[in-house]
């Protein structure tokens, strides 16, 4: 008999979902986390949440704070100096999404596992995982300076891009993908109301923009910066300038500026490993993909692995059934690469390349105002940024 039924490895969005997905269904887990609580729950990431990741936080019964103070969202605009165009999603899909911080949902899972009882080990260092080829898994680490080690059936790396899941995955079975951008996103975060009720993406000479927000009172900014760019290069004042000049005098007459209360540059990739399984390890969320934030999928895509996750392993325990197990990674990496595909074609229109020459540039003109002139192009966008269906 093991310690633990499941070792989860991490509490971001995957690692924390997964877990209230099991404890709702009476399996056991364990949580180590390599950082502080308070580091996981300070860090500013995702800001959108499809609909199928509501549900899922509705399912494990975390979702009442979601409902309360997040933003339903129907449509957002896409803008360049050509145009504006609204993609109406709920009208072309009859869904939206929900603003509402990544940083929140993780507060939320977090404060709900500890309630009902769940283990989480904060400031585990040196996790390494053990015997994933054998019936017998086990996960060790090291905190307070003691070595601690527990025995489990299965272990699912929720440990993201840089975590030891996707390492210890033997080299031989892992084939990866990967594309890196040439350029990053300088976030600010600011107690200022936003400067329209939705998201805008603009596409701009000088450069990428998106103005997104977390609440009426607190905005969410990004201009597109060289991958080699530094933020202490960026004073707000510089910021808000930039920010203007690249939504246009009309989209920043809104604009209301302030003092950044938080302000990064996150890198931009598109990257999937395969298989997201090998014996009892199983990888989930950033541990197995990356998206570009353009398509705001990545904290989505980490939600939808971890309920895939869950449903095998509760068959799994409820009646013995393996088939969902072994079908885990074809199934989550079907809506992954789907997912990966959009995020990148909307990056690609949406910024600019080192090798955007004039002809380029006209190619990304041309297909904004195609999108702005066909419905059947705008519901394709809308379709893809509401989320595909879990199959
Ligand atoms: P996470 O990276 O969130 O969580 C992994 C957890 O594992 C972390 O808490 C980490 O500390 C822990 N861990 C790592 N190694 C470990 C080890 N060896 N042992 C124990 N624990 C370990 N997505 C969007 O949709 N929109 C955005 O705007 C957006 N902005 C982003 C900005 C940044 C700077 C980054 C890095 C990502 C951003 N993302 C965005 C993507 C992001 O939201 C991820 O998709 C999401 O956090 C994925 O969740 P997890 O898979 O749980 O991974
Ligand atoms: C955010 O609010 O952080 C956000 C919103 C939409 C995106 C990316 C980031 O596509």
């Amino acid at each position: 008999m093991s310690d633990y039924r499941v070792a989860i490895i991490g509490a971001g969005p995957a690692g924390l979902l997964l877990s209230q997905l099991l404890h709702v269904a009476g399996i056991d887990f364990v949580i180590l986390e390599r950082r502080t609580r308070e580091y996981v729950e300070s860090r500013i990431r995702a800001g959108v949440l499809e609909g199928t990741t509501v549900g899922l936080l509705d399912r494990v019964g975390v979702a009442d704070r979601l409902h309360a103070e997040g933003l339903p969202h129907g449509g957002f605009a896409l803008a360049s100096e050509e145009g504006v165009v609204r993609i109406d999603v709920a009208g072309l899909t009859g869904r939206s999404v929900t603003v509402y911080g990544q940083t929140e949902v993780t507060r939320d899972l977090i404060e709900a596992c500890i309630a009902r009882g769940g283990r989480i080990e904060f400031a585990a260092e040196d996790v390494a995982l053990h015997d994933i080829d054998s019936a017998s898994p086990s996960v060790s680490w090291r905190q307070d300076g003691v070595e601690r080690h527990l025995s489990c059936d299965f272990i699912a790396a929720c440990d993201g891009y840089h975590g030891v899941g996707r390492a210890t995955m033997p080299p031989a079975v892992l084939r990866t993908f990967e594309r890196e951008y040439p350029f990053g996103w300088l976030g600010v975060l600011a107690d200022v109301p936003p400067c329209d009720h939705e998201l805008i993406y603009a596409n701009h000479e000088r450069g990428f923009a998106l103005a997104s927000m977390r609440s009426p009172t607190r905005s969410r900014y990004y201009v597109q910066v060289p991958s080699s760019e530094r933020v202490e290069n960026w004073s707000d004042e510089r910021f808000w300038d930039e920010l203007a000049l690249r939504l246009g005098p009309d989209l920043a007459r809104g604009l209301v500026r302030g003092p950044s209360i938080e302000k990064s540059i996150a890198p931009l990739r598109s990257f999937v490993a395969e298989p997201m399984r090998h014996g009892r390890l199983f990888l989930a969320g950033d541990a197995a993909h990356i998206v570009p934030p353009t398509g705001a999928k990545g904290l989505n895509l980490a939600a939808s692995d971890a309920a895939m996750l869950a449903d095998a392993l509760i068959a799994f325990y409820a009646r013995g059934d393996t088939a969902a197990l072994e079908g885990y990674s074809a199934r989550a990496l079907a809506r992954i690469w789907k997912a990966e595909r959009f995020s990148w074609w909307f990056t690609g229109l949406m910024h600019r390349f080192p090798e955007t020459d004039a002809f380029a540039r006209r190619m990304q003109v041309a297909e904004l105002a195609y999108i702005r002139g066909s419905a059947a192009a705008q519901m394709s966008i809308a379709e893809n940024y509401v989320g595909l269906p879990l199959e």
